[in-house]
């Protein structure tokens, strides 16, 4: 199986399949394409009718957008739990993913993931506020409910919290003040083997996409860091 993904240090939704697959152990391999690369369309398009990442390949299946890569390994893979095993709890992830995967709008586009900075500010938009709100009483909900078998959303790791991980790294990154509860979750979730392994990656690319980065000026030389 091999995944394509964005840049590691912007690429929300390649984060998502990639965890899970990294954090289960199932094995793949991965094609990074850089955002800033002119052929970017058209290396995705060989795989994809819309362009975008993540796509998984796997022989002559092809799925090109994460939710349905999540079930495609949650069909393939039955045995490594990609959901909950139980099935209230397995509707209840469903559900937040398709929340997150149709939703929070207004935080993705005020609070891209952005794995290499540290913002000391919050937007302030209501809307934002609104999201944050929604995602903290969305976990503590799922930590209290579902959560006594371990650090996750539904005690061990699952989809959900692969869906959620980006959301985990802008509270981190833009310094989002959480609950108890929320902040232990983010640590979990922060700490994972392969979240940290996907965060020394990020680090060490170095590339500015300005489009992912609306908020600040493109350094004047690649080599340099951007102008705040
Ligand atoms: N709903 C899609 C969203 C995919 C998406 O927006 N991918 C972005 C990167 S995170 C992309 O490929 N952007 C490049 C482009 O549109 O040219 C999914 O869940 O996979």
């Amino acid at each position: 199986m091999k995944l394509l993904i964005g840049n590691k240090n912007y690429s929300s939704w390649s984060l998502r399949p990639w965890l899970l697959l990294s954090q289960l152990e199932i094995p793949f391999e991965e094609e990074k394409l850089s955002f800033n690369d002119p052929e970017f369309k058209t290396r995705v398009g060989h795989h994809s009718p819309v362009g975008e990442v993540p796509v998984l390949v796997d022989g002559d299946v092809v799925v090109w957008d994460s939710l349905a890569i999540v079930e495609y390994l949650a069909e393939t893979f039955p045995d490594r739990g990609v959901w909950p095993r139980e099935r209230a709890a397995r509707a209840h992830a469903r559900a937040i993913c398709a929340e997150i995967h149709a939703g929070f709008g207004a935080l993705r586009e005020a609070m891209p993931m952005n794995c290499a900075v540290r913002f000391d500010w919050v937007p302030r938009d209501v809307r934002v506020q609104r999201d944050i709100a929604r995602i903290v009483a969305m976990w503590s909900d799922c930590r209290t409910r579902f959560g006594k078998g371990g650090p996750f959303l539904f005690g061990g790791f699952s989809a959900a919290d692969a869906y959620y991980a980006p959301v985990v790294r802008r509270f981190l990154g833009f310094d989002v003040k959480l609950p108890d509860i929320a902040a232990a979750y983010a640590a979990a979730v922060d700490g994972l083997p392969a979240m940290r392994a996907w965060m020394t990656a990020a680090l060490g690319e170095h590339e500015f996409v300005a489009v992912d980065e609306p908020y600040r000026e493109p350094p004047a030389r690649a080599s340099e860091p951007p102008a705040r």
